[in-house]
């Protein structure tokens, strides 16, 4: 058992960003055994303003059986850009995906909602048990669809990437990340460790780590607050570092 902080930073951003960080960790507390995990010194508030515009960032993270890292990471920049980033890294020993949510907005909304649970196993495809439980959710027509970058073949068919229109919207896509929450969770729960599969795995991820730290509309963000050299750290030993 863990205990669980206050933010301050969570209390002034973004009300879909506020609602998703509070309900992934009451899933992550309803559903997994929590213990803390050592986030490297410097890394876990981080402040940055060297070109003009503040930028805050607070990380929390956790471990469990089945979970080297679940990353929960909140991020403002001055008060233009409101970020929630998550990821569940599971350990090389369970042949699980990799949950990942993107949410990025402004004074103006949120201009980017992403949520995906990307395969990491040799052919990159999900496993029966969650294609038939992500085919069997309800279907919903979001007006605003968005198209993935080329490092983004990394994400399974049932990736959703949406610039959501309205607060029924950003309602939906609220639900639809704690499904594919619910369903890793529960799977997550049901799967057995296996070192068969270890080595592959381990590549999978790294693949997928790799093809993440491509994302330059993150690395832009990071560097004008951070500088190059930090940025470049922060990316591969914080938000996609793997063993
Ligand atoms: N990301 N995002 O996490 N990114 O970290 N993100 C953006 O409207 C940050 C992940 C993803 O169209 C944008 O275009 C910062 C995870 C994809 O080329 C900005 C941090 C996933 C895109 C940021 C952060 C993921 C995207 C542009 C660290 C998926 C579209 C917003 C706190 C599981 C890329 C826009 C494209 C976009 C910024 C996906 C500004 C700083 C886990 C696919």
């Amino acid at each position: 058992m863990v205990a669980i902080f206050k933010s301050s930073l969570r209390e002034r951003q973004h009300q879909l960003i506020q609602q998703l960080a509070n309900s992934i960790e009451e899933q992550w507390i309803r559903y997994l055994d929590l213990s803390p995990y050592q986030i490297p010194d410097d890394l876990g508030y981080v402040e940055g303003n060297l070109e003009e515009e503040k930028l805050i960032i607070e990380n929390r993270c956790y471990q469990t059986t089945q979970f080297r890292k679940l990353h929960l990471e909140l991020a403002q920049v001055g008060n233009r850009l409101d970020i929630l980033h998550c990821v569940m890294f599971p350990r090389s020993n369970y042949n699980l995906p990799i949950f990942g949510v993107d949410l990025v907005g402004s004074p103006a909304g949120i201009g980017a909602a992403i949520v995906d649970l990307s395969p990491v196993n040799r052919d990159r495809i999900l496993d029966p048990i969650y294609t038939k439980a992500l085919t069997n959710l309800p279907p919903i027509d979001f007006a605003r669809p968005r198209t993935l970058p080329p490092w983004g073949n990394i994400f399974s068919k049932f990736c959703l990437f949406i610039q959501p229109q309205n607060n029924l919207e950003e309602k939906l896509f609220l639900q639809r990340v704690l499904q594919y929450l619910a369903i890793h969770c529960n799977t997550a729960l049901a799967t057995r460790p296996s070192i068969m599969l270890e080595a592959q795995i381990l590549a999978g991820q790294r693949y997928y780590c790799q093809q993440q730290q491509q994302n330059d509309k993150t690395r832009r963000v990071l560097e004008k607050s951070l500088g190059k050299p930090w940025t470049d750290r922060y990316v591969t030993q914080m938000l996609f570092d793997c063993p």
